[in-house]
């Protein structure tokens, strides 16, 4: 019996040193220690020796199993770790290499041109210690219109045709509703710009959409007066335009400035001598503004004997036009790649 379970042991390891995968070493396990198994036999016949030779057997059958067990869980390791080894050999990748065919890398994206003017404008005021802010598309009738002195019954509601929601909500005509927010939450003195995207039921044509972007800016301290206006647009417009740019205010009426102007600039493209952009009249109407009405601060509980201040709002898609001598303002949202691309 001895040399039978020495024949088990020397063939196990025979094989299991020849063994190519997992699956063969489960067979050998199988054969030898499976149910009916080799050595399972031996184990099982025990019994039968004599009582003097059995416990040297059992005890040498105990070893040779120890050992073919060893060895199976030997080999099953070193055969998972040189799968891993060819495998890195086999099919490792430089992720670093272009992708094959191509010979130019992936196009990377950039900003739409309105961001990067929007971004721009953050960055000017900010430097001069106004906030930015940000508020609903869809507003109420209240901060669209009434905080800005337009109650339902006045005409100058019918300057801004409004898309209603069938709730009796809106979407927001214009970002001064940004700064009736701006003067509920924050106590004077403050400055702040709200720029965002605006609605309009509109007709569109070159300078004409129902979708578009404004700039909406406020200071409210004390004694504010058209001259700090005047100072923060050239500032605003110097910035912008990398130049000097001659201003001129016209009286121009919104609900929520008294005074009210329409601010324009001298022509850049023909530095006032009058061409086709400015309808030959040497100036580009650019952005409105005004002190802000007693009753706007007022309806938002600042107290208008003791705090005034200058709003504007900027149409953000005009001035990038102006800029960059842009013809057709629907570009901005035709989703054509060759617009924005060359921004
Ligand atoms: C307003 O929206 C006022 N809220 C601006 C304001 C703020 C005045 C604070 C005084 C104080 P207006 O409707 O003019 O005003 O629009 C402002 C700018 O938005 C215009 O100068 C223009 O640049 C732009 N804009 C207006 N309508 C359109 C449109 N349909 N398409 C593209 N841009 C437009």
């Amino acid at each position: 019996m001895e040399d039978k379970l020495k024949a088990i042991l020397s063939g196990a390891t025979e094989s299991i040193g020849r063994a190519e995968d997992a699956g063969a070493l489960e067979e050998i396990r199988v054969r030898v220690l499976g149910r009916k198994g080799e050595l399972t036999q031996i184990l099982r016949g025990l019994g039968e020796l004599p009582p003097d030779k059995r416990g040297a057997m059992g005890k040498l059958s105990n070893e040779i199993k120890a050992k073919v067990e060893a060895a199976l869980e030997e080999k099953l390791s070193e055969l998972k770790s040189s799968k891993f080894s060819k495998l890195l050999e086999e099919e490792w990748i430089d992720v670093t290499l272009e992708s094959p065919g191509s010979t130019a890398r992936a196009k990377l994206g950039h900003l739409h041109p309105i961001s990067q003017i929007q971004y721009e404008i953050e960055d000017i005021f900010t430097s001069m210690g106004f906030m930015v802010l940000d508020g609903p598309e869809v507003e109420t009738e209240y901060y669209n219109f009434e905080a800005l002195n337009i109650p339902s019954y006045h005409p100058a509601r019918d300057m801004q045709d409004t898309f209603w929601t069938e709730d009796g909500n809106l979407l927001r005509t214009h970002t001064s509703a940004i700064q009736v927010r701006g003067m509920e939450k924050h106590n004077p003195p403050f400055r702040v710009i709200g720029p965002g995207r605006v609605f309009r039921y509109e007709a569109t044509d070159a300078s004409h959409e129902n979708t578009f972007y404004q700039v909406e800016g406020m200071m409210v301290d004390r004694d504010i007066s058209v001259a700090h206006l005047i100072f923060f647009m050239k500032v605003l417009l110097r910035e912008i335009f990398k130049r000097d740019v001659t201003i001129r205010l016209r009286p121009g009426y919104f609900p929520f400035v008294e005074p009210g102007f329409e601010l324009d600039i001298q022509c850049l493209i023909c530095g006032g001598k009058g061409c086709g952009v400015c309808r030959q009249s040497g100036w580009v109407e650019l952005l409105p503004c005004g002190l802000v009405h007693p009753n706007v601060l007022q309806c938002s509980g600042i107290d208008p004997g003791a705090w005034s201040g200058f709003a504007f709002g900027l149409g953000l898609n005009r001035l990038i036009m102006m800029r960059y001598g842009i013809n057709d303002i629907r570009h901005f949202q035709s989703g054509d790649v060759r617009f924005v691309r060359q921004f």
